[in-house]
């Protein structure tokens, strides 16, 4: 499923695209709980009278989960996806590690690949914090591009990643997402903020959720409501093993159950300590695992 807007699905066949309702029940199978999202793989049949309709979900391999701001059960938005791309600018508004951490938490939880974009590289002061955040980022094992939709540095790197697969790109209001599709596909002509005005929170200008297929290869979701960063449905137990650079130490603690926060015999800790780990992302995984 490619595409929903008020209950009317558009559905890619081998015959081309369709469009189907839900009506009545829908099987669900596997990971699926309640609703068809795009990406999801489905069953389609013809009913009596004409029109179509989706009558079954196939499991997910991968799904992207948040929250709505204040709400309190995470809603999957996209199905089937190959990775999250973390979209961050080193300025304007500056990028911070406690956001990056958390949007990479949200891509491993729904098993996507998962990688870094830093964006506004020209701003003042632009290439030096963007060379601190790759370093960082690299080091926990993350692939990271640095980004300019301005001087265009980065964007053949940004376009391989695109280019691949399918991905969704998360990340704060007006670090630049939108120009960044427009710029390796101008076809699409995404809104994007207009220089000098303010987003007033909470306000999004797209409403309906698509899978886009770009020009150049690749396919990108687009959904609304990505500036807000609440956590899909991860849990206490499986959040250190969203952490790409812990997963090499995990199973190496004393306790079991050890949540790696001042146990003895810690061994996320002891990685700390000698410098495998680093210290903000640890940092990170204590302010997440306070919330959750
Ligand atoms: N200096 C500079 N400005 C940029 C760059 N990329 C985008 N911008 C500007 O940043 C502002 C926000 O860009 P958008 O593409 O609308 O940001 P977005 O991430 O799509 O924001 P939302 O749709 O609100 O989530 C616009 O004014 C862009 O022109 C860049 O590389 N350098
Ligand atoms: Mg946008
Ligand atoms: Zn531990």
């Amino acid at each position: 499923m490619i595409e929903a807007t008020g209950g009317i699905y558009t559905v890619r066949t081998g015959e081309g695209t369709v469009e189907a309702t839900v009506r009545g029940r829908l099987k669900l199978s596997g990971n699926v709980r309640d609703k068809v999202v795009i990406g999801d793989r489905v069953g389609v049949v013809e009913v009596w009278g004409g029109g179509r309709v989706i009558e079954s979900v196939e499991p997910r391999r991968t799904y992207l989960a948040r929250r709505a701001a204040g709400g309190r059960v995470a809603k999957v938005v996209a199905a089937n996806l190959d990775r999250l791309v973390v979209v961050a600018s080193v300025a304007d508004p500056p990028a911070t590690p406690g956001v990056i951490d958390r949007m990479l938490v949200m891509g491993e939880a729904g098993g996507m690949d998962a990688c870094v974009v830093l964006n506004k590289v020209d701003l003042a002061r632009g290439r030096a914090v963007a060379a601190e955040l790759a370093e960082l980022y690299r080091f926990a094992g993350y692939g990271v591009v640095r980004t300019s939709a301005v001087t265009g540095e980065g964007m053949e790197a940004f376009r391989e990643v695109i280019r691949a697969g399918s991905s969704a790109l998360a990340g704060p209001s007006g670090v630049g997402k939108s120009t960044l599709l427009n710029a390796i596909d101008p076809r699409l002509e995404l809104r994007t903020r207009e220089v000098g005005r303010r987003s007033r929170a909470g306000r999004h200008t797209t409403v309906s959720s698509r899978l886009i297929f770009l020009d150049g290869g690749g396919v990108v979701a687009d959904t609304p409501g990505f500036s807000d960063v609440g956590l899909g449905d991860v849990s206490r137990a499986e959040l250190d093993h969203c952490f790409a650079d812990f997963r090499p130490f995990l199973g190496g603690c004393h306790f079991n159950d050890c949540v790696h926060i001042h146990e003895p015999g810690c061994a996320i800790l002891a990685a700390v300590g000698a410098g495998k780990i680093r210290r903000a992302r640890h940092d990170s995984y204590g302010t997440i695992l306070e919330e959750l």
